[in-house]
């Protein structure tokens, strides 16, 4: 019988502990047929956050690291000017890369460091209960939001990719989302595009995914791909943001 679909090569054949309807699952799988359709097994290194994502070490098939909460981009800075043949990219939530990791990823795109960053977007702090991230949109409801997120109390969410996109060092940022077949393809070929800029030397690239946590938004997995649509894309338009690439 002819094969027309199967795991990518860049997977290990284990079984996600997402949720179901997490967007977590989807995108290790686009990254995994990225990497494959691209030959890059041998040569990426990934680094995984602190969050839910935090084992992705025991699903991709490729050599990984672990940083400490919000420090995968001082990580792949280390890592990548040691080893500057290799591709590096991290793989981090909202709460890692927008509270925590602040400073690290800001000074990492301001260098110019030539590493790839893959920022999952969903709007809370999924592993550790659903509180308020800094993507928290006004009026959203978190557990340390009851009744949504207000200006006067929690100030405002931070557009981090608009920010970085400031820096000179970016090469490439651009954010997508996981809610719809035309989107997630969208997403796959932004995250290759991330790739290929670190192929060429260009400088930082981020791929920002707009991802459905249904557990903490207590929603089923159709209303949180539509959420996506109708209210987060309102603060986190997608699109490209930056590319000097050409
Ligand atoms: C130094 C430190 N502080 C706090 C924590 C607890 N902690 C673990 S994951 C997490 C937030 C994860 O949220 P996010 O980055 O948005 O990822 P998600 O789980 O939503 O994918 C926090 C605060 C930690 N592990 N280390
Ligand atoms: S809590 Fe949210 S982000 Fe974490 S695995 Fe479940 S759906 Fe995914």
């Amino acid at each position: 019988m002819k094969k027309v679909f199967s795991r990518p090569k860049s997977l290990k054949p284990a079984p996600f502990h997402y949720c179901p309807g997490c967007g977590h699952s989807i995108l290790h799988r686009l990254i995994g047929e990225v990497i494959d359709e691209m030959n890059l097994q041998e040569r990426i290194i990934g680094i995984p956050p602190a969050g839910c994502a935090v084992l992705a070490y025991n699903y991709f098939d490729i050599d990984m690291g672990e940083a400490s909460h919000g420090r995968a981009a001082a990580l792949a800075t280390g890592l990548k000017r040691v080893l500057p043949d290799r591709i590096v990219f991290t793989y981090q939530g909202d709460g890692d890369i927008a509270a925590i990791g602040t400073a690290e990823t800001i000074h990492a795109a301001a260098r110019g460091e030539k590493v790839t960053t893959i920022f999952v977007n969903n709007g809370v702090y999924g592993m550790t209960g659903g509180q308020m991230a800094p993507t928290s949109i006004l009026g959203q409801n978190t557990t340390t939001t009851p009744g949504g997120r207000k200006e006067s109390r929690d100030g405002c969410p931070i557009n981090l990719s608009e920010m970085l996109a400031v820096a000179k060092g970016s090469a490439y940022i651009e954010r997508t989302a996981i809610n719809s077949p035309a989107n997630i393809l969208k997403t796959k070929k932004a995250i290759a595009k991330a790739f290929q800029v670190q192929l060429k030397g260009l400088g930082f690239s981020l791929v920002e995914v707009l991802s459905p946590c249904p557990t903490n938004w207590k929603m089923t997995s159709v209303e949180s791909w539509k959420w996506i649509e109708e209210v987060m894309m309102k603060s986190f338009p997608i699109g490209v943001i930056k590319d000097t690439t050409g």
